[in-house]
């Protein structure tokens, strides 16, 4: 069987968390880079594979995707015999809910502000740009309450967002978190919450995280 393609490159966040997902169950894969400088990502056979134009789309035969948590959940669920992690708890329904609901969180309210603070620190300035630094201080503050609560949920479980082991729930904040690290806010923000601290360091640990570390800094890990 050819292995699965991923459509983009994994520096690209969001591609990184789908390359996060196979190196979890061992799958075969293809990187297909496409090309953003000649807005490759527009045209139509991109769009044929991702509506909106973004990385990443994901090809496995006849099937199409494209949302990198989406494609997550199909590789999990297809490779569940090498999921050693059962990262989505699967057979569970409770528990399976309770990964989802760390997903949401991660997706709706932790990416948002990480992402606005990537976008003006790393984006804003590429394009010739100031960063606007009220937008900053207003998704840090934000990003705040939101690892206040981890920090208490962490306190409870003892280990991980949905439970006591690793899920997708974690794993899926690796590829923002990682960039956000390298900034000067990491250590300030990071630094006042020692059980979300700790459990970034545990996640560091991991063989899958590692390698996808060192792709997204353009090695081969
Ligand atoms: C987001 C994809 C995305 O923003 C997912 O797959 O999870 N919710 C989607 N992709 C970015 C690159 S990664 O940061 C992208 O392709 N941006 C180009 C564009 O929007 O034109």
């Amino acid at each position: 069987m050819s292995p699965v393609k991923v459509f983009g490159s994994a520096p690209f966040t969001n591609v990184a968390r789908v390359l996060l997902c196979l190196e979890e169950v061992g799958a075969d894969y293809e990187i297909v880079d496409v090309d953003f400088g000649d807005r490759e990502h527009k045209g139509p056979d991109h769009l044929a594979r991702n509506p909106f134009g973004q990385v990443p789309a994901f090809q496995d035969g006849d099937l199409m995707l494209f949302e990198s948590r989406a494609i997550c959940r199909y590789i999990l669920r297809k490779h569940r015999a090498t999921d050693e992690a059962n990262l989505l708890r699967e057979g569970d329904p409770s528990e399976s809910a309770v990964v989802d609901a760390w997903l949401d969180v991660e997706a709706l309210r932790y990416e948002p502000s990480v992402h606005a603070v990537f976008v003006q620190r790393r984006v804003v300035p590429a394009l010739g740009g100031k960063p606007d630094e009220r937008v900053i201080a207003e998704s840090i503050a934000r990003l705040r309450e939101t690892l206040a609560v981890y920090e208490a949920r962490l306190e409870a479980t003892r280990g991980y967002l949905a439970g006591g082991e690793v899920s997708l729930a974690d794993l899926s904040h690796f590829p923002y978190t990682r960039y956000f690290m390298e900034m000067p806010y990491a250590v300030p923000v990071f630094g006042a919450y020692p059980r979300v601290t700790a459990w970034w360091e545990r996640l560091l640990t991991r063989p899958s995280v590692r390698k996808v570390a060192a792709m997204m800094s353009g090695g081969e890990g």
